[in-house]
């Protein structure tokens, strides 16, 4: 898994990190065991220039990978930062070479070539992105992959830019891609709300990267959410490499750097993911939180709760009173009467404070 929290999320709307916030999410990260941070696009700014070097002079484990345009003003700069990685993108559909660029297919190859060689003789690995795969004609992909495997591209990626494109689409592409026998990254945006579906298609299909960001930042709607796609990894392809219950504490840093909450309804990490309400299913998961956990509150650092109101059954009290060491059926009785007629859903601190006004008039 890469995280690119601090490059791909530093471009959302209203997200920028200072060099120590830079610092400490990527110390953070890497203690949560991704394969590769990417740091940052040095020509940004001067302080994501620094941020990166403070990162780059720390020694972790994971690989480090800066952004970088097709240029060589670009690459010195990577340079600069002491990091082993570089990503490289250019456009190559034929509307981006025509509208944008004003540049022919031959001419964007040989930018390619040249700017790749150059990171490459300086000692980079590369990974390189025709931004926009998923929109550009096929004829000119396979000329850049068929280039990328002469010159020994370390890594290609299948970006869906636009966050559009169909899951099974998807899979026959990374599958083409996947066989030019370049190890394949994948980078999923979320514009449809495709981005996980369209990175587990794409690791179906051979790719052995995802890319992801902690709590789905990214440009527009952003991309593939890092909890989400690690949890899968576990639960579905059996990797257990990722320090999964530190999700929730790496969810809240970045909701309280960037000030972006997520709602309330978010996988894993959201406020309600482990709260359960309906009595019915509170019993339940009393006897065995996974009849309503797919995996357990605690492999993901979190705790399980229970919602007090009218929905409540008879466990739902009796799950915070035996916390207290109170094992007391009528009690529960009356709290739950209590409960069921009230007009707002109770505290646990409430439900306490009712119970000692009851004991006491006992
Ligand atoms: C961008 C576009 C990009 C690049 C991905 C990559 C995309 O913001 O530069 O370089 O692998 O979505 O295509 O994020
Ligand atoms: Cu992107």
């Amino acid at each position: 898994m890469l995280d690119s929290t601090l490059r791909e999320g530093e471009q959302s709307a209203g997200v920028n990190f200072n060099p120590e916030q830079r610092l400490r999410i990527a110390v953070a990260l890497d203690e949560f065991g991704v394969d590769f941070i990417e740091v940052g696009h040095p020509a940004v700014s001067q302080d994501v220039m620094e941020g990166i070097r403070a990162i780059a002079s720390q020694g972790l484990k994971a690989n480090l990978l800066a952004h970088s345009r097709a240029m060589k003003r670009d690459i010195d700069l990577v340079l600069d930062t002491e990091v082993d990685w570089i990503g490289i993108f250019l456009c190559v559909s034929n509307s981006c070479l025509q509208k944008r660029f004003n540049i022919t297919l031959e001419q964007a190859l040989e930018r390619i070539e040249n700017t790749v060689l150059y990171a490459k003789d300086h000692g980079l690995k590369v990974r390189l992105t025709p931004e926009d795969t998923t929109r550009t004609e096929w004829q000119n992909l396979e000329r850049v992959l068929r280039l990328a495997k002469e010159i020994n591209v370390d890594r290609v990626s299948v970006a869906d830019t636009s966050g559009s494109a169909h899951p099974l689409y998807f899979y026959e592409l990374v599958r083409r891609v996947v066989d030019f026998g370049i190890p394949t990254n994948l980078h999923c945006h979320n514009d449809l709300g495709l981005a996980l579906a369209n990175a587990i298609m794409g690791i179906e299909a051979g790719a052995t990267l995802v890319d992801a960001t902690i709590n789905g930042i990214g440009e527009r709607t952003g991309i593939v959410d890092l909890a989400q796609i690690s949890t899968i990894l576990y639960h579905h392809y059996g990797v257990r490499r990722y320090r999964l219950d530190m999700l929730y504490e790496l969810s809240q840093l970045i909701q309280e750097i960037t000030g972006i909450r997520v709602q309330n309804n978010y996988p894993i990490v959201g406020r309600n993911a482990f709260i359960h309400k309906a009595g019915l299913h509170v019993s339940a998961v009393i006897k065995d939180p996974l009849f309503y956990e797919f995996l357990p509150a605690e492999l993901f650092g979190r705790k399980r709760e229970i919602y007090l109101d009218k929905y409540a059954g008879k466990d739902s009290i009796r799950f915070y009173l035996r916390q207290t060491g109170i094992e007391d059926d009528k009690l529960a009785e009356k709290l739950l009467g209590l409960l069921k007629t009230s007009q707002e859903p109770f505290t646990v601190e409430r439900l306490f404070e009712e119970a000692r006004k009851m004991r006491g008039i006992e």
